[in-house]
């Protein structure tokens, strides 16, 4: 068969069955875009992989569609359907607009215990579950847990999971995952038990959680596996003493020394307030059908019972797979299990692309279902772009409801703005000194108390590593204070409220309440934008959010500065559309979680300062408009980091902020590279 037709094929069967819009992220190889379910309405997340770029990777994406296949818990993102073409994979996934927890906590600068504690029985269950299914996942770490629409995690990215044939009690060679997570017996290439080396990373996560920093640090790699191997790291004066004995009982050099995952389920620590183990059984085992959803199903595809349930059972992760679990999902969040009358869309029997255009603007859905979470914008393409299957739908904005203006984006209300901005971090004035990572740590921990009792037998296995020459010494405390919580965002609340968790007591749906709150905490913090579901609305986020309120508000009666008349001199310079896109101004946005509050209310000062200071910091960028998209290099020319900073314009009170993005690299390094860049920048 050509090329050419199975592409098509591919294509037209995710256009076929799902909107597809904009790129809310991108991870190694893939691209994740937001999509939609046309016959649930479900929101969903298309991670998009070209197989040529995937290259020596493709063995792992074949690792993580079977292990996904086989995963079914309430804590395991869900994988819906699996399209693949002779040189594309999309894998439909369940969609998390609340992001990484990894962004979630350095915009909190750390959680409280509570909040700690609600996460992390929710990964001791997923953990508890992944064990129990004979995998190991071997790559834990707070970007590859996703925060779901009702505050709960959901844990990804299970490429380098391993299923040992005779069991998880088996022995495990390969060393993989990222280094700062890895356990000491794995990054010394010893043979290691996948569970255990996981116990290890939920012990350097549970502290990520709680301090805001990772226990064991180092940019260089071989002083870093010495830390490790050491076991050594300070417990800051604010853990509790309870969590200080847990992460000394997780993060044991010696494997056998570990807490298992069956013990953490019902320790003390992750009980107290509860007064419940974690429950880690699946509430959607894959075994059980769902009568209500064959029904459904049924009636829409005019078959029997009988045989919707054979199909359903097959378990294809095709199209059937795919509307059965996402109906499903629909039941357990307590919307109606409906399906759009559609049956065409799954005999497949017109022109599938068509279909897809056609049926969207047929499409009704009742309560809730007439909004959409558009995530963060698209700037541009990469090598997933040159798919030309997978296109964002752009429509021009012809008016909305209630809104003849076309004025699309509804804004969340924001009634704390002020106030949170009175809490703002801002970062202080006429810093020049280049910020060491190690420095926060050192002013935070004025007393911390050094962890040596998980140290065990394998200390004096430490000296197999060369040693670098040693390290400048760090900055002084004074100036370790400058770049302090450049990426923090105060008081998230929408309410003004503080959102460092609550005390969840009675078990597990004690704390529904609880979640429920921050989950419409986490969609104002999230950069997120609520938009009603109408074909023309839901197309209008990447073209409204570019546009929106900018452009309007000139510069006008001001006499400019000499750093303003110098930028006029640069867009004078600059191609029309570029020129553009600085006249324009910049992007008027609410208050994020990924945006820091500067103290200035010129955005062009600010993008100056920025742009001054990114060449001193070895980043290359390519300029946008207000958008900075940033990248560092390694040695071979390998694109090590890739990041996006814009400057834009804060609604109520107007002040400057800038938005940040990572889109490729370790996300502790990027977190300290902006946090350098936007402390050095004076902004
Ligand atoms: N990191 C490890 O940026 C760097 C919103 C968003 C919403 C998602 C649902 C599933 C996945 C990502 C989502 C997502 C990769 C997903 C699932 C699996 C997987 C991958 C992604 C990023 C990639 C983008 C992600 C976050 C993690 C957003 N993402 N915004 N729903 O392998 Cl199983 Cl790569």
């Amino acid at each position: 068969m050509p090329v050419e037709r199975t592409e098509h094929r591919g294509a037209d069967e995710l256009h076929k069955y799902y909107e597809v819009y904009e790129t809310i992220g991108s991870g190694g190889f893939a691209k994740v875009k937001l999509g939609r379910h046309l016959l649930t309405g479900e929101k969903v997340a298309i991670k998009i992989m070209n197989k040529k770029a995937l290259g020596d990777d493709l063995p792992r994406v074949k690792v993580e569609i079977e292990a996904m296949k086989n995963l079914s818990h309430q804590h395991v993102c869900r994988l819906y359907q699996v399209i693949e073409t002779s040189t594309q994979i999309f894998m439909v996934l369940e969609y998390c607009p609340g992001g990484e927890l990894f962004d979630y906590i350095i915009a909190k600068d750390r959680l409280s215990e509570e909040e700690s504690r609600v996460f992390f029985r929710q990964i001791v269950s997923a953990m508890a579950y992944v064990h129990s299914q004979g995998y190991a996942h071997r790559d834990l770490k707070p970007e590859n847990l996703l925060i779901d629409e009702d505050h709960n995690l959901k844990l990804i990215d299970f490429g380098l999971c391993a299923k040992p044939k005779g069991g998880l009690g088996y022995e495990l060679m390969t060393c993989c995952g990222s280094p700062a997570y890895a356990a000491p017996e794995l990054i010394q290439g010893k043979a290691y038990i996948g569970s255990e080396a996981d116990v290890w990373s939920m012990g350097v996560l549970l502290f990520a959680l709680l301090c805001g920093y990772l226990p064991f640090d180092d940019e260089n790699h071989m002083l870093l596996y010495r830390k490790i191997t050491r076991g050594r790291y300070d417990n800051p004066r604010w853990l509790s003493p309870g969590s200080v004995l847990l992460l000394n009982q997780m993060m044991q050099v010696e494997p056998k020394r570990r807490l298992t995952v069956r013990q953490l389920l019902d320790h003390p620590w992750a009980t107290k307030d509860y007064n419940s183990p974690v429950e880690w059984h699946s509430r959607q085992p894959l075994g059980h059908i769902d009568e209500d959803c064959i029904t459904e199903m049924a009636v829409n595809m005019k078959r029997s019972r009988e045989s919707t349930t054979v199909l359903v059972k097959e378990w294809r992760y095709d199209h059937t797979t795919a509307t059965y679990l996402l109906l499903l999902s629909k039941k357990q969040r307590g919307k109606p299990v409906r399906l759009r009358r559609e049956p065409a869309v799954f005999e497949g029997s017109c022109s599938p692309l068509h279909q897809g255009l056609q049926s969207r603007e047929a499409l009704h859905f009742s309560e809730d279902e007439d909004a959409i979470i558009v995530g963060s914008l698209d700037f541009g393409s990469d090598y997933i772009d040159d798919c030309p299957w997978v296109s964002v739908k752009k429509h021009t904005p012809q008016g909305v409801r209630g809104q003849p203006d076309g004025a699309a984006t509804t804004r969340l209300a924001s009634p704390s703005a002020e106030k949170r901005f009175a809490y703002s971090p801002t970062p202080e004035r006429g810093r020049k000194t280049t910020p060491h990572r190690q420095e926060r740590r050192d002013r935070d921990q004025e007393q911390t108390s050094e962890n040596k009792e998980n140290i065990g037998s394998q200390e004096k296995d430490i000296e197999i590593f060369a040693l670098p020459p040693p390290r400048t010494p760090v900055s002084s405390k004074k100036n370790a204070r400058s770049n302090k919580n450049v990426l923090t965002t105060p008081n998230q609340n929408v309410n003004g409220t503080k959102t460092n968790g609550g005390t969840p007591k009675g078990g597990d749906s004690a704390s529904k309440e609880h979640n429920k709150k921050r989950a419409a905490d986490i969609k104002e913090l999230a950069n997120i934008e609520i938009m009603a579901f109408s074909p023309e609305r839901r197309s209008r986020s990447l073209d409204m959010a570019a546009t929106e309120d900018s452009g309007k508000k000139k510069r006008g009666g001001k006499v400019f500065g000499s750093l303003e008349r110098g930028l006029d001199k640069m867009i004078t310079m600059l191609t029309p559309s570029k020129r553009r896109a600085l006249r324009d101004g910049p992007r008027k946005i609410k208050v994020q979680y990924n945006v820091t509050l500067t103290s200035q209310t010129n955005p062009d000062q600010v993008l100056n300062q920025i742009l001054s200071i990114l060449p001193e910091k070895n980043v290359d960028f390519t300029q946008k408009g207000y958008t900075l998209k940033c990248r560092t290099w390694g040695d071979f020319g390998k694109v090590t980091m890739a990041f996006e900073l814009e400057v834009c314009l804060l609604q109520r009170p107007e002040v400057v902020g800038v938005r940040r993005q990572r889109l490729k690299g370790d996300a502790w390094v990027y977190k300290h590279l902006v946090e350098d860049i936007l402390s050095s920048s004076s902004i």
